[in-house]
């Protein structure tokens, strides 16, 4: 009876989103469990009970269902992080722009719709700040029958950094939403949930990778760190970039990485040196404020007979806060081909200044006399709490968003000038999204401002990967910088660091149609809203057009009749926001 179910099921599936090369099953339990670092002992949340979560295989083009099943206290979300689920925006896992969270006891069956995406992408909790533990990686291999564009990989090695706090993460979380400021520093990096031999109380669960002498191996890095780009080396080895965000990239020889939170990378490592014992590194880049600056490592075994080194040699990162040495790597990054199809002409064009915003605050639970909030165009994003959004839009309830989101700032000012400008720096509130027609060609100018101090803005789009076609320092000039633009073979990404006090210039072309985030990756900016949301209408055939929503999207309760959103109502989640009207 069972596999009968199972059956129609595939079958069903196999109808409503056309032909899949495989489908796939996955369970996923969320459940608190207890973990020990630093010798610190705590709960946490967990896919499964494993920590990181567990890695999921497929195939490219392959349909991968998961039983979300939450069996913890908190509510829950779960993203596919890259993956454009093309017209299946209900299972993209955003809490409250694409569904309600799933509830304790609750559960949900999402679907990972892959497309063309190949590579290394990973799937995140996507509520409150559940994503520090509740993360994995996805391996996307290539179809059986075709090869990879470089040498057969001898094995897939996923590589998560992650971050530990010896306090709960929900207690950090609070503690940042009261106090207005920066939140509470993590006390460790980690390479696949350890810390490694330079942190107390680790070194004997430091991860290990075992290697033979003369193979070849594909690590899969991905940065899950809340807050921070890092840097990544390994001890003695050069390796070779073949791979970011689930698309193949020219191969870049390198001794390091620069990685942004949400960023992958496909490294291509040859054990091709003396048998030993060699540290893999990941160390933080940072310009300001507080942080650890331990790397997290892991060790290289060569397997054979030999003496190992009573401890390996770490290798030399460029210094914390280079940030030649960030956007110096990112800028080598480029797409396979040449001519790819990034857009030449574009109809929409947008400009989105991602700034760091200041309140007064003068209630108790404030660090300071200011509390911080973050925006896009001076819009601070506001979720709505009784309806995710994409229902809203699907169903047409009316008072959930407003669709005007700015194509430009209302006001032209010196973005990057030295002094903060601290008298300006209030936005405003909003949940406005901008509504894109079928097939729009679409460039987006992202423009970091020193509004409250410059800072990197790794900005990730849902739905869509985007070329990535122009960057640079300072003020983007629509006239002196769109000519320099690389239209050959800019890279393919989803997630990007827009550089400190810089600009940076992506294309997409709007096919995909639904509801998709974009936000900022850094976890303190996104939740104090420097994130919009893009509609992208239905097409006129048939597969332009949006799927139905399963049966089992989960439920606010009782949204359709409850009150609408007034924009700009004050929201408490949000600590500060009566003293800002
Ligand atoms: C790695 O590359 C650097 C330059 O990028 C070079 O100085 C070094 O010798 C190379 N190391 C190995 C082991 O090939
Ligand atoms: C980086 O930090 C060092 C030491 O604090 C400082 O001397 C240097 O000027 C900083 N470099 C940059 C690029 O900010
Ligand atoms: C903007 O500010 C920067 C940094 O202070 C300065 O170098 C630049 O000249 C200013 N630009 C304009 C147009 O005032
Ligand atoms: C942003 O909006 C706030 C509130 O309306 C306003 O005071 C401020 O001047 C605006 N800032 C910019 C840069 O437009
Ligand atoms: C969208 O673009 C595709 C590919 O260029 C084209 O085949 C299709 O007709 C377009 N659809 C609409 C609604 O414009
Ligand atoms: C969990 O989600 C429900 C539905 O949106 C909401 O009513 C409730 O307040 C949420 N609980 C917490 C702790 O955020
Ligand atoms: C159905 C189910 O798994 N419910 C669990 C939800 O989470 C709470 C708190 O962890 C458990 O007590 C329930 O058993
Ligand atoms: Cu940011």
């Amino acid at each position: 009876m069972f596999l009968h179910m199972k059956f129609f099921i595939l079958c069903f599936l196999g109808l409503v989103f056309g032909e899949v090369n495989a489908v796939r099953f996955y369970k996923f339990e969320v459940v608190n469990s207890a973990h020990t670092r630093l010798c610190t002992k705590k709960t946490i949340l967990t896919v499964n009970g494993q920590f990181p979560g567990p890695t999921v295989y497929a195939r490219r083009g392959d349909l991968v269902t998961f039983d979300i099943i939450n069996r913890s206290d908190q509510n829950i979300t779960i993203h596919w992080h890259g993956v454009k689920m093309r017209r299946y925006p209900w299972s993209d896992g955003t809490d409250y722009v694409t569904q309600c969270p799933i509830q304790p006891g609750k559960s949900f069956t999402q679907r990972m719709i892959l497309s063309d995406e190949e590579g290394t992408l990973w799937w995140h909790a996507h509520s409150a700040w559940s994503r520090n533990s509740v993360h994995g990686a996805i391996v996307i291999l290539p179809p059986a029958r075709e090869t990879y564009p470089f040498p057969k990989p001898h094995a897939h090695v996923p590589i998560i950094i992650g971050e530990w706090w010896n306090s709960m993460i929900e207690i950090v979380y609070k503690g940042f939403l009261v106090g207005g400021t920066d939140p509470q520093t993590s006390n460790a990096f980690l390479i696949n949930g350890q810390p490694g031999d330079l942190y107390p109380c680790s070194k004997q669960d430091t991860y290990k990778l075992q290697v033979e002498s003369g193979k070849r191996y594909l690590i899969k890095l991905i940065n899950g760190v809340m807050d921070n780009i890092m840097f990544f080396k390994i001890g003695n080895h050069n390796f070779t970039v073949v791979g970011t965000d689930g698309a193949y990239t020219k191969p870049l020889r390198t001794d390091y990485v620069a990685i942004s939170p949400g960023q992958t990378l496909d490294l291509l490592l040859e054990a091709n040196q003396p048998p030993s014992h060699y540290y893999m590194a990941a160390r933080i880049y940072a310009t300001g404020g507080e942080f650890v600056t331990i790397p997290a490592t892991g060790i290289i075994e060569y397997v054979g007979n030999y003496t190992p080194p009573p401890s390996p040699l770490l290798p030399s990162f460029p210094q914390v806060n280079d940030s030649a040495a960030s956007i110096g790597f990112t800028d080598q990054l480029k797409s396979p081909g040449s001519n790819v199809d990034v857009p030449k002409k574009v109809d929409e064009t947008f400009f989105y200044t991602l700034s760091v915003n200041q309140f007064p605050c003068t209630n108790p639970s404030c660090s300071g006399s200011t509390r911080l909030l973050a925006s896009v165009n001076n819009v601070t994003l506001i979720l709505p709490k009784t309806v995710d959004i994409l229902t809203a839009y699907y169903r047409g309830i009316r008072g959930i968003y407003t669709p005007d989101f700015p194509n430009f700032p209302a006001s032209f000012f010196n973005y990057t000038q030295g002094t903060p400008l601290k008298e300006e720096s209030r936005s405003e509130f909003g949940t406005a999204v901008r509504i894109l027609e079928y097939n729009t060609t679409v460039e987006v100018v992202f423009q970091g401002t020193n509004l409250g101090g410059g800072v990197e803005h790794p900005m990730h789009l849902h739905g869509y990967s985007f070329y990535v076609v122009g960057s640079g320092l300072g003020n983007y000039d629509r006239i002196r910088d769109p000519p320099n633009y690389n239209l050959v073979d800019p890279p393919l990404m989803e997630n990007i660091a827009v550089p400190m006090n810089g600009w940076t210039a992506i294309r997409f072309k709007a096919n995909n149609p639904g509801v998709w985030y974009m936000h900022c990756h850094f976890e303190r900016h996104v939740s104090w809203g420097m994130a919009m949301v893009f509609v992208v209408k239905d097409g006129e055939r048939p597969n332009e057009k949006m799927l139905p929503p399963p049966p089992d999207m989960p439920r606010c309760g009782g949204e359709v009749s409850s009150p609408p959103l007034v924009i700009g109502e004050p929201d408490t989640t949000m600590g500060k926001r009566e003293d800002a009207e």
